[in-house]
């Protein structure tokens, strides 16, 4: 089956706060690029928490494979939304102003046992979209095929360079000599 042929959405992406979305805009970037349906949110585990249980529990009857959700400092809203849902959750930390993230990302990844979550990166949100691609494709031959495009594009651009650093030495590569 071609999941991401179906026009309703297949991701939940969901952020604390509207604060979080020039970051979480590189996951829906990347959502878009695979052609991947999603739905986009700004729910908080503290502000909104009665909206963050409704959003959560609806998610698997409403047909959403997996969840992405960002939030910084204290961020309870991935492990929030994982406690609500049997969907895989993959918990985006955001780099706030005060730890530069890691707040974010310890509250993120210790998760008590029996209710795991994905983390990625802080502000990894071009992976936290590519895992949720990933994930996806396990059941969907065409999106698997846009991934493997994808990774052969991704091997071409670093042999490229390899080739142009051989060919140009340290110095003509960091001079930016034509190719
Ligand atoms: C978190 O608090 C949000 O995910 C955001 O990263 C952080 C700050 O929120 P704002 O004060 O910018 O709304 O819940």
């Amino acid at each position: 089956m071609n999941l991401s042929r179906l026009r309703t959405p297949l991701v939940g992406v969901v952020m604390g706060s509207d604060s979080d979305l020039p970051v979480v805009k590189q996951a829906l970037d990347l959502l878009e690029e695979f052609q991947v349906p999603y739905e986009a949110r700004i729910l908080s585990a503290h502000r909104s928490p009665d909206a963050v249980a409704d959003w959560a529990r609806a998610l698997a009857e409403r047909g959403m494979r997996v969840v992405i959700a960002a939030a910084g400092g204290a961020a309870h809203l991935a492990g929030v939304v994982a406690g609500h849902t049997p969907l895989p959750v993959i918990a985006l930390p955001i780099r706030g102003k005060a730890l530069d993230g890691l707040d974010a990302l310890l509250a993120m990844v210790q998760m008590p046992p029996g209710v795991p979550v994905a983390a990625v990166a802080i502000d990894g949100a071009r992976n936290a979209a590519l895992l949720a691609v990933q994930i996806l494709a396990t059941a969907d031959p065409d999106l698997s095929g846009r991934l493997d495009a994808f990774r052969r594009q991704q091997s071409a651009a670093v042999l490229e360079k390899d080739a142009r650093l051989r060919r140009l030495g340290v110095q003509g590569y960091l001079e930016g000599s034509p190719s």
